[in-house]
């Protein structure tokens, strides 16, 4: 490697643990820089630095009331255009409300829940959603609709940004999930995702959420067409909402999955690629405090890697997740508690197990998990999690 690249890595390496913002030429060095453990190495220590080896993770699962969809998302696998399609389905209220009664026995701390754009549904029909399950379990956490939701909400009933999330919250919205940001750019998010929410519409629904009070996610989805300027660009534009607001908890990069959609041919994000994405996210993101490998895309066994890459949560317990097994995901559907806490423990990290909002329920103390045969046969059963960990009282 040419000498001036290692003494340009050190700089920046030093501008880093200083806390100070990196550049976008800064950050797309980070992605050229052939020395992936050095990257990797520089995120850990800025991991370490906020978090030491606390790893998070939470008890969720996740709900799409509906597939139909009116925006055109070319690498989407989950969403059915005509609401007559074979495929298509939109559950009732009563229906949704079914998928909770299923898992009242279960430690379950938050439900994410996600839709399609449907044309014809009634404001009324979201806020019964989240009005039910509060109703049915009012300690739950319920991080649901992203702002591409919320914007179209705004536009289709006519209301701000601010009185949609109003309402949302006054029916138990807990916090917004981060979808639905892509990438900002317009030159790739035109051949993304033409049409719905822009960049800066993403951007002023989640900076009129942290104005009323509610946390929110963010995410970037990457190994479409955008280029790294237009990855890094992306983190600077959260970076600087962060700045304003302070409202962001984690950011989520979402490896794209190319089967079942109008991208296809794409090849996914290989593991160099993932794990390097990691880093420069937690590297560019000194003022986002958790970055999440959502194990679902990159599998369990990247995503324990990633723990050295600057990660510090793993999402989640996850059940029934759709829209990335309709892309081809070949990861399971669930994970019990047990592995979760046994993968930590084997990267040499300490689980902690948080809520939605960061709190901790329970650490590890290290006692003998039980014998993973018995609990793999049934995946995230409530029971066998709760016999498992019986330290916890869920
Ligand atoms: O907005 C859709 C992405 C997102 C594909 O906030 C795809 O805690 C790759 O946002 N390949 C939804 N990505 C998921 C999401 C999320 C996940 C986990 C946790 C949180 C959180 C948020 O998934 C969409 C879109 O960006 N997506 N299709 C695909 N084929």
């Amino acid at each position: 490697m040419p000498a001036k690249d290692t003494r340009r890595f050190h700089q920046i390496a030093e501008k880093a643990r200083e806390g100070v913002p990196l550049s976008l030429e800064e950050g797309v060095f980070l992605y050229r820089y052939p020395d992936l453990l050095a990257v990797g190495a520089l995120a850990n220590e800025v991991r370490e630095r906020l978090h030491g080896d606390r790893t998070y993770f939470n008890v969720n699962f996740h709900i799409n009331p509906t597939n139909v969809c009116e925006a055109d998302c070319k690498f989407c696998s989950f969403a059915r255009l005509e609401p007559s399609s074979p495929q298509a389905y939109t559950m009732s209220v009563e229906q949704v409300r079914q998928k909770l009664v299923e898992r009242m026995d279960q430690p379950v701390t938050e439900i994410h829940i996600v839709n399609g754009l449907h044309p014809d549904l009634p404001f009324e029909y979201y806020l019964d959603i989240l009005r039910d399950l509060k109703e049915l379990r009012p300690d739950i956490h319920l991080k649901a609709y992203t702002a591409v939701e919320i914007h179209f909400f705004a536009e289709k009933f006519s209301m701000t940004y601010e009185e949609v999330l109003t309402r949302l919250k006054d029916a138990g919205l807990g916090s917004l999930p981060g979808g639905g940001a892509e990438i900002f750019a317009d030159r790739a998010r035109n051949k993304l995702c033409k049409g719905k929410a822009d960049a800066a519409q993403w951007l002023e629904v989640h900076r009129a959420a942290h104005k009323v009070g509610l946390r929110t996610n963010c995410t970037m989805l990457y190994g479409t067409v955008e280029t790294l300027e237009e990855r890094v660009d992306h983190m600077i534009r959260l970076r600087d909402l962060q700045a304003e607001t302070g409202g962001f908890q984690t950011f989520i990069p979402l490896a794209y999955h190319p089967e079942n959609n109008a991208l296809g041919k794409l090849p996914a994000p290989t593991g160099v690629d993932n794990l390097r994405t990691y880093a420069v996210g937690r590297l560019m993101l000194h003022n986002i405090p958790h970055i999440k490998a959502y194990w679902i895309m990159v599998g369990i066994k990247t995503a324990q890697i990633a723990l050295s890459f600057g990660v510090d949560d793993l999402d989640g317990t996850v059940q029934e997740e759709k829209i990335y097994h309709m892309a081809g995901a070949d990861t399971p559907q669930a994970i019990t508690r047990t592995d979760l806490v046994r993968l930590i423990r084997e990267a040499g990290r300490h689980a902690v197990e948080r809520t939605t909002l960061y709190d901790v329920r329970w650490e590890d103390d290290g006692a003998p998990l039980p014998d993973i045969r018995v609990e793999s046969s049934v995946p995230f059963s409530g029971h066998a999690g709760r016999k498992s960990l019986p330290v916890l009282s869920h």
